[in-house]
């Protein structure tokens, strides 16, 4: 069987990994829309050998798809999902507009995709936030083998996290920095070449960003368990793709490293690396894996581990989740 997809968003960074992987995945597509939710300057798209016209969401008629991928943000999200879904469609949900909503499953197929048959519901899923994607694919096997009791990490968010415009302005402040010439912030907040920007999204009056926060209530949701304690600090790093995390945990029950590798090495999507060193450059560009590496016990907390994880967050980090949500939703039991 060969599916109508609508891809909203097929101008942003995130909507183009998409229309990648949809061709390399060979995903069986007998129609695709893609959609912008302003017009702009893309007109069209090629995909699978074909020039396709790229139109505007506000016009389009959402029953001609069974499936929808939003990757535009969450105004997007507001303004449409719901037609979408009313109109029968799956909607595949990027954004953090669903990512609190109870009524609607935050899922990662390979960590908790048997909620996926909750979206039946409303026609909605949600994909969680970059960081906690990668982050969930190293705690659910361990949460499940020796209980997560708290989780300090720190997360190193490179700019395509923030879309094309992060992107540009990395590449123009570095080239106007090695020309000796001043740069003028506007993506950020601050110089992001050459630097480190210690604050990811608004803060919040107990001083954590809402990046944090997030990071903290869907690593809650998807481990179902409001106990654990989420301590994140989120810091965006000059870096173009690839998003890295230094994570330390404390578990509740002894676990040996043995035992720990023996269970990270059965989560399908999560490669445990030891003899090489594993990097956003060489590890987290055009990349379908979460790797870990630097696993070692704590030597200061008998049930503490620490580790390093990378991944491309365009791609497990956003797109690919969102495509693998729909090559699940299309097999026989949904
Ligand atoms: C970031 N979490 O890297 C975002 C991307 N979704 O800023």
């Amino acid at each position: 069987q060969q599916f109508d997809i609508a891809l909203l968003g097929v101008d942003t960074l995130v909507g183009q990994t998409l229309l990648e992987l949809l061709d390399e995945r060979d995903f069986p597509c007998a129609r695709l829309f893609p959609l912008v939710s302003e017009a702009g300057e893309l007109e069209s798209v090629r995909f699978s050998g074909k020039t396709l016209a790229v139109q505007e969401a506000a016009a389009f008629d959402w029953s001609q798809v069974q499936l929808a991928f939003f990757m535009a943000g969450s105004a997007a999200t507001a303004r449409w999902a719901e037609q979408a879904a009313e109109a029968g469609c799956l909607v595949i949900d990027n954004s953090l507009h669903y990512r609190t909503d109870p009524s609607v499953p935050l899922v990662i197929p390979e960590v908790n995709g048997d909620l996926l048959a909750e979206a039946r519901g409303r026609n909605i899923v949600a994909s969680p936030t970059c960081i906690v994607t990668e982050l969930m694919m190293a705690l659910k096997p361990l949460h499940d083998e020796a209980g997560i009791a708290r989780v300090n990490l720190v997360s190193l968010q490179s700019v395509s996290g923030s879309g094309q415009a992060g992107v540009d302005e990395l590449a123009r402040q570095t080239a106007q920095l090695l020309n000796g010439r001043p740069v003028e912030p506007s993506a950020y907040a601050g110089q992001i070449a050459f630097n480190l920007l210690p604050s990811i999204d608004a803060v919040q009056e107990d001083g954590f960003t809402l990046e944090e926060w997030r990071l903290a209530q869907e690593t809650c949701r998807i481990l179902g368990d409001d106990s654990i304690g989420v301590n994140a600090t989120c810091v965006r790093v000059p870096v173009f793709f690839g998003h890295s995390q230094v994570v330390h945990l404390e578990t509740r029950y002894p676990v040996s490293l043995e035992e720990v590798r023996h269970c990270l090495a059965q989560v399908p999507g999560l490669t445990l690396v030891d003899d090489e060193l594993v990097t956003p450059v060489t590890h987290g560009v055009n990349d379908t894996q979460v790797y870990l590496s630097r696993l070692r016990q704590d030597p200061t907390h008998p049930q503490g581990l620490d580790f390093w994880l990378v991944t491309d967050n365009l791609r497990k980090g956003g797109a690919l989740n969102c495509l693998q949500l729909a090559e699940a939703w299309i097999q026989p039991q949904h």
